[in-house]
């Protein structure tokens, strides 16, 4: 009787099922045929070195870890959350147009993506001081590459938590600030705004296996790292 019962279940269940695919892909189609849906999603990009190329500054374990675990899932989960909320955008500059209309999930998992991406672009093993056409910049907009640090350090240093420092061109301005979380300056709903030119990620993942609580030693040793050739590309 119980295993009737249980298959009576079952056949039901799948009868359930049925209906509800059919539902769903009537249902996408519509959507398809009235707005347009965009199937716009994240990916992540190849790291551009191996993973100790970074060596000594960030360590090959932290490397690994924050790329193929942390990053693999800001890009998986900001997916399922544009494909779960139907989110009708293009390209990433205009998902970050309207961040502020999507749930947390997709915003927060979305900058996870995106800044990761940026993060492992503007990174490269033995840089050195900033020449050139961003030498200038920096120098014009800071006074000098050690007061540029110096800013740049308290921003990464002041963020309390978990966040962001960054580099931004604001209309031809140079500007430092920082944001909580995987917040970006690209997000409609964010104060700091400009075109992304560096960043440091600051959340403890990035550095807690080699440096511990000192994030000071970690913001200190990312300046070998800096790299200045994207940096002013990304300046235009
Ligand atoms: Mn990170």
């Amino acid at each position: 009787m119980k295993n009737i019962t249980r298959r009576q279940f079952v056949t039901n269940s799948l009868q359930v099922g049925a209906l509800a695919v059919t539902g769903a892909s009537l249902a996408t189609r519509s959507l398809a045929s009235t707005e347009s849906f965009s199937a716009f999603q994240f990916s992540q990009n190849k790291l551009p070195y191996d993973y100790k190329a970074l060596e000594p500054h960030i360590d090959a374990t932290t490397m690994e870890i924050h790329y193929s675990k942390h990053h693999t899932a800001y890009i998986k989960n900001v997916n399922d959350a544009i494909a779960a909320e139907n989110i009708n955008a293009g390209n990433e500059t205009e998902f970050f147009n309207m961040v502020s209309k999507v749930s947390a999930k997709a915003k927060n998992n979305g900058g996870g993506a995106w800044n990761h991406n940026f993060f492992w672009q503007i990174m490269k093993p033995n840089s050195g001081a900033p020449s050139g056409k961003i030498g200038d910049a920096i120098n014009g907009a800071f006074g000098s590459f050690d007061k540029f640090k110096e800013q740049f350090t308290q921003a990464a240093m002041g963020r309390f938590g978990s966040g962001w420092a960054w580099l931004v061109n604001d209309g031809g301005k140079l500007k430092i600030g920082s944001t909580a979380n995987q917040d970006n300056p690209l997000m409609d709903s964010s104060e700091l705004k400009g075109t992304p030119l560096l960043a440091l990620d600051v959340w403890e993942h990035a550095y807690y296996l080699k440096y511990q609580n000192k994030r000071n030693e970690y913001v200190a040793a990312w300046y070998n790292l800096v790299n200045w050739d994207e940096a002013a590309r990304r300046l235009g």
